[in-house]
Formats: C-alpha cells, sequence, structure tokens
C-alpha cells in the first residue's frame, strides 16, 4: 500500500509517517529529510538545495522528483509513505506516472488538517526545545520564514488537494488532535 501524507509545515507529517513506519513496516520517504541530508553534503547541488530551503522555498521539481525516483527503485514489500511529496502538481504527476509504472498505484492520500496559528506555535516549540537540548535548530524553523514556507504551501501544494479530490483519493483527518488521537484517525482510514 503506498499513501501519501499532505498538510502545511508542521502538520504532523513526519511524525505520523514514522508511526506508519513502527507499525506497519512502511518505508518514509521524506522529501525534507533527503534534502536536508543533501544540504550538509557540501557539493554543488547541496549547497543549491540549502539556499532555497533556508529562504522557505520549494526546491526545484526536477532534483526532488530524481530523489523520489531512485528510492522507489529499491522498492519495498510494506509499501511507501510519501511525507512531504508530492508539493507540486508537477510533482504529482510524474508521482502518478512512476507508480503506474512499477504498478503498486496509490492507496489513500491523507489530509492533516491544522489551524495556521497552531502551525506557527510547533515551529517555534521545536525549536525551543532543540535550544535548550543543546541541538541544532532547523534554520527554517524561525516565525519569519515559517511565513514564507506556509504562503508557499498555498500557492504551490494546496491545489493538489483539489486534484486528489477529484480523483476519489482524498480523505481529511483533524491534524489538531493529539498525536496519538491523529495516528488513531490515520489507522482507521487505512484498515488493519
Ligand atoms: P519538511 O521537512 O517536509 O517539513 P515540514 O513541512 O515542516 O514538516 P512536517 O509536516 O513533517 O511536521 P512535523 O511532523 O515535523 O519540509 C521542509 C522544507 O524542505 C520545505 O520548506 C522545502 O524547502 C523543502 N521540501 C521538502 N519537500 C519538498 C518537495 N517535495 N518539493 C520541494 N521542496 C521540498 O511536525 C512539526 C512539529 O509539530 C514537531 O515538533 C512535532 O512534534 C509537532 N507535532 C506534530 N504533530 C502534533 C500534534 N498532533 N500535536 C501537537 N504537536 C504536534
Amino acid at each position: 500500500m503506498n499513501i501519501i501524507l499532505i498538510g502545511p509545515p508542521g502538520a504532523g507529517k513526519g511524525t505520523q509517517a514514522q508511526k506508519l513506519v513502527a507499525t506497519r513496516g512502511m518505508v518514509q520517504l521524506s522529501t525534507g529529510d533527503m534534502l536536508r541530508a543533501a544540504k550538509t553534503s557540501g557539493t554543488e547541488i547541496g549547497n543549491r538545495v540549502a539556499e532555497v530551503m533556508d529562504k522557505g522555498e520549494l526546491v526545484t521539481d526536477e532534483i526532488v522528483i530524481g530523489l523520489i525516483e531512485e528510492k522507489l527503485e529499491q522498492g519495498s514489500a510494506g509499501g511507501f509513505i510519501f511525507d512531504g511529496f508530492p508539493r507540486t502538481l508537477a510533482q504529482a504527476d510524474a508521482l502518478g506516472a512512476l507508480l503506474d509504472r512499477n504498478g503498486t498505484g496509490l492507496h489513500a492520500v491523507i489530509e492533516l488538517v491544522v489551524d495556521d496559528a497552531a502551525l506557527v506555535g510547533r515551529i517555534v516549540k521545536r525549536a525551543d526545545e532543540a535550544r535548550a537540548a543543546g541541538q541544532p535548530v532547523r534554520r527554517d524553523d524561525t516565525p519569519e520564514v515559517f511565513n514564507d514556507r506556509l504562503r508557499a504551501y498555498y500557492k504551490q501544494t494546496a491545489p493538489l488537494l483539489g486534484y486528489y479530490h477529484a480523483k476519489g483519493q482524498l480523505r481529511q483527518v483533524d491534524g489538531m488532535a493529539s498525536m496519538d488521537a491523529v495516528e488513531a484517525q490515520i489507522a482507521s482510514i487505512l484498515g488493519s
């Protein structure tokens, strides 16, 4: 089973993807994590990626689709969780073509619905907790960059909700609930 987790920055896509990995043996494909790894590689592409991410903008479709294609070729018996991908219509079309090619298809697209005010609160909290623990703080976890990430979401990613709704694949969960309650809502969509 392949699923997409979609929602604004800080909606909890990564949080829920990790729970699905633990309970269902699925493979998490987080483009955010892949791009953060590329950022630290010191390569030319890594430096370009860092500049874009630190401004809260989206990395080019070409780079992101290339990363996903490589991972899909490795296969996953339990299926894939697409966490933060696709984020543009071009990415959604590319994913559809890749899944058609490998014959596994898409089971569901799950939208985590969260208020904007709650999102910024989560991001600020994550940055404060990292600082207190002496851990690195994500450079895009500031209220200023967060606003740009949110703008990019509404402009480039929110149109995907209509795209998947028209295909009958979109399911919504209340992302304002506790992490365990969100997990339970997703489990009821996916079944046992
Ligand atoms: P991502 O890494 O995808 O980051 P995100 O949208 O901020 O996070 P997510 O929704 O996963 O939130 P999380 O679970 O961490 O993207 C970062 C950047 O990478 C983008 O801005 C872009 O530049 C680039 N990028 C990534 N994918 C791309 C693509 N496909 N195309 C182009 N560019 C791309 O949760 C956030 C916080 O909330 C955590 O602290 C968590 O503990 C807390 N939380 C989670 N669930 C909660 C709940 N139910 N209640 C209370 N708190 C909760």
